[in-house]
């Protein structure tokens, strides 16, 4: 397998947890982000997007549909629990850290406010902040006992919330102290070895947060 990656992508990070998680193993291919507007990387992805995940034949494209993915084809540890309603809830907590709070602080929205002379640290802090006052309730609300997002083992939504607080805490200067049960599952994720060997400083392409 191989996957489209960039260390400080917010999105491919979540893809790298899941595959160390399930114990995979995988090449890791660095996109720069100025090489993701290229004609020839529109051929690998044409949103233009990391990440990027080949298998054989299979090439897919969004984090959620790519950890799904890895679920489905390959055997345990599960990224899910086995009951519907975790299972949901495990999907709601990925989804709305995927769909409602990471498309705010993208790359394409940092040229578009540069371009309407926007403060961008004001807008992402103002919007991750927004996002993070809901996902500590969410955390705290009917999670039943348990370490991580969802119950004592780590699950795709861990995998979703570790790089959205390393952005938070690393790239803009989000106080998590706010937020303590965010905090706390993030320090317990922090613990996990598969989680570690994931992080932005840990791969080979680390330069400077970045995107
Ligand atoms: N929903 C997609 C989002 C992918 C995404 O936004 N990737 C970022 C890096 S974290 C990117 O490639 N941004 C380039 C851009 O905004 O043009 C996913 O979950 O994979």
């Amino acid at each position: 397998m191989q996957l489209y990656t960039r260390a400080t992508s917010s999105c491919a990070f979540r893809v790298r947890i899941a595959l160390n998680l399930k114990g995979l193993t995988c090449d890791f291919i660095p996109v720069l982000t100025k090489d993701q507007s290229d004609e020839a990387f529109r051929n690998i992805n044409p949103q233009r997007l990391v990440p990027v995940l080949v298998n054989g034949n299979d090439k897919i494209g969004q984090s959620l549909a790519i950890m799904e993915y890895l679920e489905d084809k390959f055997g345990p540890p599960s990224l899910l629990p086995r009951d519907p309603a975790g299972r949901a809830r495990v999907r709601a907590i990925s989804q709305y850290i995927v769909s409602d709070i990471q498309p705010l602080q993208n790359t394409r929205i940092d040229a578009q406010l540069e371009r309407w002379e926007v403060d961008a640290m004001d807008w992402k802090q103002h919007w991750i902040n927004h996002g993070f006052a809901a996902l500590e309730d969410m955390l705290g609300a009917s999670a039943g006992p348990g370490k991580f997002c969802h119950g004592d083992f780590p699950t795709m939504a861990d995998c979703c919330l570790v790089p959205q607080v390393w952005n938070a805490v690393n790239r803009y200067s989000v106080e998590l102290s706010a937020y303590p049960n965010i905090e706390a599952v993030y320090k317990e994720c922090l613990q996990v070895p598969a989680i570690d060997a994931a992080m932005p400083e840990k791969q080979s392409d680390y330069k400077q947060p970045k995107d």
